[in-house]
């Protein structure tokens, strides 16, 4: 099989790959995965959040905004740089190649808390490990700080469609999102972008989020996949779970349209069964968070996980 790298989808192309036979989008997705990814390796990525809550942005899925009545929307002091690396260490020592850091902030800002961010890049990044950022929309001139620090990938998501965008969150409009990633791009930063679903979007928005996706040139190198979690205080704690074959489906979709990106199967584990996990490997998952705690909120334990990935006997990397 080649593989061909495309740029053009339509919403329309996309919807019917969402909508295929799942044994036929399974046996597609496989097919580009094997070829584009052999060997079935999988990706551990350990996720820290180093300033919690107080976020001025009004995220209606998120436990972190002051508009939410979360535990933890209210301000907490970040973490101080020492701390955030002896975490980094134990998560490189537990098998982590990846350390993601999260601000719960709506934009990086100039001055210490900036400085210490960038001396924890450099300290993640001389244990060996990737290092990720994710803290809201930033400048230039920042992503090309971080650029020099050494920072592997900057995440910031889509969420949704375009067309959703607005029913999800107000403070902050898609075009405001899209500047923030060619930003990162201009600084030569590889980008982890994706999104949520469960949050009452149709299939379509769901067709046209991965169409943004698949049209960017080149596809962004990591593309989280999110099942929403839904938090109690949020807009969102009432909303109908999501079922685990439409996270299949999702996964599988975003392997077919993005070959060689990582994707990663992110929040939401917690709620899908170990087969419901298999099967978003199978379908091309080749990265999971890894570590008890997402950001706020509980992801499977490390021993689950370890005996999950021998189970279905991918190799860990
Ligand atoms: N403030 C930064 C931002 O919004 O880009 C970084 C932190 S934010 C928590 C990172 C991403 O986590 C969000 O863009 C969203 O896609 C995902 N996320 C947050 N809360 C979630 C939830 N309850 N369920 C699923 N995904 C969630
Ligand atoms: C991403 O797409 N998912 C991660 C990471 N990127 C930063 C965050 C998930 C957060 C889930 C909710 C929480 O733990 O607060
Ligand atoms: Fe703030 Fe990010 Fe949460 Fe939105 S998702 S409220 S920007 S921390």
């Amino acid at each position: 099989m080649t593989i061909q790298i495309r740029h053009d989808w339509t919403t329309e192309d996309i919807q019917a790959l969402l909508e295929l036979p799942l044994m036929d989008l399974l046996w597609q997705a496989q097919t580009v995965h094997r070829t584009a990814n052999p060997g079935y390796q999988v990706q551990l990525a350990s996720l820290l959040s180093v300033k919690t809550g107080g976020c001025q942005e009004d995220c209606s899925y998120c436990s972190q905004s002051i508009h939410n009545s979360s535990d933890i929307s209210t301000f907490e002091a970040q973490m101080q740089v020492e701390p955030v690396l002896a975490k980094a260490r134990a998560a490189k020592e537990a098998g982590a190649k990846r350390f993601c850091m999260g601000w719960a902030w709506r934009e990086i800002r100039d001055g210490a808390p900036f400085e210490l961010m960038l001396e924890m890049v450099r300290g993640v990044r001389s244990t060996g490990m990737e290092a990720c950022v994710t803290a809201g929309m930033l400048t230039d001139q920042q992503a090309e700080l971080l650029a020099k620090a050494g920072l592997t990938a900057y995440n910031h998501n889509l969420d949704t469609s375009p067309e959703y965008y607005s029913e999800v969150v107000s403070t902050r409009t898609y075009e405001d999102r899209l500047e923030t990633l060619q930003r990162v791009r201009r600084a030569g930063v590889a980008l982890c972008c994706g999104g949520i679903i469960g949050m009452g979007e149709t299939l379509r928005d769901r067709a046209s989020m991965l169409q943004v996706l698949a049209n960017m040139n080149p596809h962004p190198e990591n593309v989280p996949v999110n099942g929403l979690v839904a938090v109690g205080g949020t807009p969102l704690e009432k909303q109908k779970p999501f079922k685990s074959l439409e996270l299949v489906r999702m996964v599988a979709t975003a392997r077919i349209l993005m070959p060689y990106s990582r994707v990663r199967l992110s929040a939401g584990r917690k709620q899908l069964s170990r087969e419901a996990q298999i099967l978003c490997l199978q379908a091309g998952a080749n990265s999971i968070f890894y570590g008890g705690v997402l950001l706020t909120t509980d992801n499977p334990a490390i021993d689950a996980d370890r005996q999950l990935l021998a189970d279905a006997g991918v190799q860990v990397n």
